[in-house]
């Protein structure tokens, strides 16, 4: 399968995150994606080309206007304001706050559109996440065109991002535009099957209300890890949504043989809406040894997971999301891939 991957990516370096009370640097790292990209060509997986430029016409429909427009504003106005270093939110209109009033000061208006700190910019930052859209949206054309699969080297990542919010080192919500991208070419049911570790609390807010888009999540359990307040088995989606959403939260510890349960199970269930195309938001931080999560994935379980997606028989786009053990993400990532492919 080809590979869409942009250079421009590497523009979203440098920044810093708030881990356990410390400043680290970020998990979500440029050698993520050279290291998954030196993998492919090692693998032979198939050509990697740079994405085409699109409009934004499409993640409008998944996105508030005025939080995409935001977006290129962030870097401009930090620095007009004398800051430097890394952009990053810390006051959020929760409870108790007047949510609905959009304020001038851009420090604020990082925690308006935000539900936590670990969405944060430098100066290439909003050049990467415009590059991360359009490498989805080609990836996504490619699988329109006839392709039987195709793979989004999406960096930044997308699914913790909603409609109006980013979080979780997500800004734009590659795989939802994705989707949205099948609806809009006539599609009449897509699927997002997120396996990241990480629930994709973007997503599933993105689609809950709706029936053509269906989303079933694999990952921590939300009581214990990250985003904490969405992913529990009880939501099902509402309104014309209801029971198009489905949640399999694991505890911490999951190995194969609980997570290749579940994923049994996530797999009936998107056979059962009989999508046009799938979409696969691929995290591996499901490894061992990611530094961030807690489950207990081998690197031979990848491929494992990638042959047993392909005997859904979909034509399906991989949209790059999460995995942080930056030595083995090019293994563990591609393995899914070759595993979809044999
Ligand atoms: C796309 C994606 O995978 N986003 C994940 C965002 C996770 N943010 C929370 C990070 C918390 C890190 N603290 C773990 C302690 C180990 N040092
Ligand atoms: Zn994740």
């Amino acid at each position: 399968m080809r590979t869409i991957l942009s250079p421009r990516h590497a523009a979203h370096a440098g920044n810093v995150e708030l881990d356990a009370g410390a400043i680290l640097p970020a998990y979500e790292m440029p050698s993520r994606a050279e290291i998954i990209k030196a993998r492919v060509a090692e693998v032979g997986l198939g050509p990697i080309t740079e994405p085409d430029e699109h409009e934004l016409a499409t993640a409008r429909k998944v996105h508030d206007p005025a939080y995409l427009a935001f977006l290129p504003t962030v870097w401009p106005e930090w620095e007009k304001a004398g800051r430097g270093g890394t952009a990053m939110p810390y006051v959020f209109p929760t409870r108790g706050l007047r949510g609905d009033v959009p304020p001038q000061a851009i420090e604020a208006k990082l925690g308006f559109y935000a539900f936590d700190g670990g969405a944060t910019f430098v100066k290439g930052t909003w050049e990467a996440i415009k590059s991360s859209h359009d490498t989805a949206l080609t990836a996504a054309g490619l699988v329109r065109s006839g392709e039987p699969a195709a793979f989004a080297l999406c960096r930044p990542p997308g699914h913790h991002a909603g409609s109006n919010f980013m979080g979780g080192y997500c800004f734009i919500n590659n795989a939802a535009v994705a989707a949205q991208s099948f609806i809009d070419a006539g599609a009449r049911r897509v699927s997002v099957l997120d396996i990241d570790y990480h629930h994709g609390n973007g997503t599933q807010q993105i689609f809950y209300a709706r029936a053509d888009v269906q989303v079933v999540n694999l990952h921590g359990d939300p009581m214990t890890e990250y985003p904490y307040f969405l992913g529990h088995a009880d939501e099902r989606g509402e309104g014309e949504g209801h029971g198009f959403n489905h949640n399999f939260p694991m505890p911490a510890g999951t190995d194969w043989s609980g997570w290749s349960a579940a994923l049994d199970r996530a797999c009936d269930l998107v056979a059962g809406h009989a999508p046009d195309v799938l979409i696969v938001s691929l995290g591996v931080d499901t490894f061992e040894r990611d530094p961030i999560s807690n489950f207990r994935l081998s690197s031979a379980d990848y491929p494992r997971m990638g042959r047993r997606i392909a005997q859904l028989g979909l034509p399906t786009l991989f949209v790059m999301e999460g995995g942080y053990a930056v030595d083995e993400i090019g293994i563990n990532a591609v393995g899914v891939l070759t595993g979809f492919e044999e």
